[in-house]
């Protein structure tokens, strides 16, 4: 069921502690952890401790957390002293989403080109 943790989702596993990561900030709502594949020198991932499939399956269910979730990726970018950031969140796998529980990316310390491929 949308916001109950699921037992085959590898995020859900992150915030229940079974999995390890290298975790930066948490608060009750959320968790921010480093991605292990980096495409930047700030590559940080923010997701919310419920689970939902997508940020806007997320927004739809539960809009306060996802507004957590948003305020974190800024807190991210300002504990890596980033002043220019990307907070992006794939959503559908013809967008790159491989993970099915939402998600933002904040990538930084780098230049990022526009359009995103
Ligand atoms: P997306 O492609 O938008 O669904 O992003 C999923 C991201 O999750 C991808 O950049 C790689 C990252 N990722 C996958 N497995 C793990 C893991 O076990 N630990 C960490 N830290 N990141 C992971």
């Amino acid at each position: 069921m949308a916001g109950e943790p699921q037992d085959d989702c590898l995020f859900c596993k992150i915030v229940a502690g079974q999995i390890p990561a290298t975790v930066v900030r948490e608060t009750e709502t959320t968790v921010a952890f480093r991605d292990i594949n980096p495409q930047a020198p700030t590559h940080v991932l923010v997701i919310p401790r419920v689970h939902h499939r997508d940020i806007a399956s997320l927004a739809a269910a539960e809009p306060g957390i996802a507004a957590d979730v948003l305020r974190e990726t800024g807190e991210v970018a300002a504990e890596d002293k980033l002043e220019s950031y990307r907070v992006v969140f794939n959503t559908g796998s013809g967008a790159g989403q491989t993970v099915w529980h939402a998600h933002a990316h904040v990538l930084g310390g780098r230049g990022l080109e526009w359009p995103p491929g």
